[in-house]
């Protein structure tokens, strides 16, 4: 049965298309800076928000209407694979992610849900036979049930603490049986909401183990996909351990296991956190981390994780700036941890949301290979530090002088003459370049 009937696979057909199912800025053959389109943004299809969520809120009900709502247990799961398959070929999408939850039904017991997961798993593995969609990264959900409230690898019980540990066991496994790319851990329910409960001490030793164990366990079955952890600064609770990239990156180092990790980092993540999407890509990118992108926006006036579809040229532009400043995503992709509005609950807003988002990063890699390639911004970075080239300024980044020699040439200097750092002629030109394509 075809889900998307009237539905054809949709093409590129450039920027003047009047066709809503067409893209106009997203040619997955054409070459930019000597690789494909495809090839360097590897989008990606968030399973549970395209094929598994309702539009629910936590003020009503579910909107979405689906041509497999009359389904339930394990012939929606069945349902559900269909037309993801369906939906990746009319989409051309190159990669999908998913949760454990997402595509099989929990069962009472761990071991009645692994045996729902494996059927769905061998379909799957049949589907990706003749597709060209690839996993991009499963991951093990550990937030949603009720016996995560208190934490999953933080947990205050131990219990608890094995049942997530058989539930990764079980997420490396379908990881290497589909070939995934990375494995993405996300600490849904990994923080707090008083220290007057809290061993925090304990809870984030308890992490690291849990992480090294995972390590252990992928080599012992040769699962070679990229680790990767998914960086969030609130919700759902108050205080989440791994807030933002740079906190992370000092737990991993804490722990030995920055060798072992790079981040996923998602867009409106990246705001919750006070920072923009850029800066968290940033701080990766310098320390080698910079390993897949969740791409979605959050919306300036909402203070919660929104997870729009991203549509913002200004940050999709800002954004492949980095990436293509990293020299791609390697194993990682964008993949679109996006949901289409409550409002937006007909079949077709599926199509119109991800060809929004993919021809808005379409756009910010035709802008930002253009800036890079110009160096109009790197030539403003290298004038502006020049100083450090020579004299002094090579001593200090070469680490060849001290407190005493500086002081030495501080100390008669009468005038410094800074100069400007030239923002706003910096965002004129940006502009301009958005405009140029
Ligand atoms: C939730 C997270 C989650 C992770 C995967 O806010 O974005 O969806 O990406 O568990
Ligand atoms: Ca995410
Ligand atoms: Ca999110």
């Amino acid at each position: 049965m075809a889900y998307f009937d009237g539905i054809t696979k949709v093409k590129y057909e450039g920027r003047h298309s009047d066709n809503p199912y067409a893209f106009k800025f997203y040619n997955p053959e054409e070459k930019i800076g000597g690789k494909t389109m495809e090839e360097i943004l590897r989008f990606g299809i968030a399973y549970w928000h395209t094929f598994v969520a309702d539009g629910s809120d936590p003020f009503g009900a579910g909107t979405a209407i689906r041509p497999w709502d009359h389904l339930k247990g394990m012939d929606l799961a069945k349902a559900r694979v269909d037309a993801a398959f369906e939906f990746f070929e009319k989409i051309d999408a190159p990669f999908f992610c998913f949760h454990d939850v997402d595509i099989a039904p929990e069962g009472a017991t761990l071991r009645e849900s692994n045996k729902n997961v494996d059927e769905i798993v061998a379909m799957m593995k049949d589907y990706m036979k003749d597709s060209k969609t690839k996993l991009l990264w499963n991951t093990a959900n550990m937030f949603t049930n009720p016996r995560w409230t208190h934490g999953a690898g933080t947990t205050s019980h131990a219990d608890v603490y094995a049942y997530a540990a058989a539930k990764i066991k079980k997420g490396l496994e379908v990881g290497k049986e589909l070939g995934a790319e990375n494995y993405v851990f996300w600490g849904g329910r990994e923080g707090y909401e008083s220290l007057l409960n809290t061993n925090l001490k304990l809870e984030q030793e308890n992490l690291a183990k849990l992480f090294h164990m995972s390590i252990d366990y992928a080599k012992e079955i040769g699962f070679d996909a990229q680790f990767l952890i998914e960086p969030k600064p609130k919700e759902p609770t108050t205080h989440q351990y791994d807030y933002d990239v740079a906190t992370a990156t000092a737990f991993l180092y804490q722990y030995d296991l920055q060798d072992h990790f790079k981040f996923n980092i998602e867009a409106n993540h990246a705001t919750l956190a006070g920072h923009t999407f850029e800066h968290e890509l940033r701080v990766a990118r310098e320390s080698g981390m910079l390993g897949s992108v969740d791409a979605n926006q959050g919306d300036p006036l909402l203070g919660w994780d929104t997870d729009e579809f991203p549509t913002d040229l200004y940050a999709t532009t800002l954004a492949m700036y980095e990436i293509l400043k990293n020299g791609g995503l390697g194993r990682g992709g964008l993949n679109f941890d996006a949901k289409v509005r409550r409002g937006s609950f007909e079949t077709e807003d599926l199509f119109h949301a991800h060809i929004a988002g993919m021809d808005a990063f379409a756009i910010g890699l035709r802008v930002a290979q253009k800036m890079i390639d110009d160096r109009f911004f790197e030539n403003i970075v290298d004038e502006r530090y020049k100083t450090f080239n020579s004299e002094i300024g090579k001593k200090i980044t070469s680490g060849q002088t001290n407190l005493k020699e500086l002081e030495a040439h501080a100390i008669d200097i009468e005038n410094i003459e800074i100069r400007s750092g030239q923002v706003e002629k910096i965002k004129a030109r940006i502009n301009q370049y958005l405009l140029n394509i």
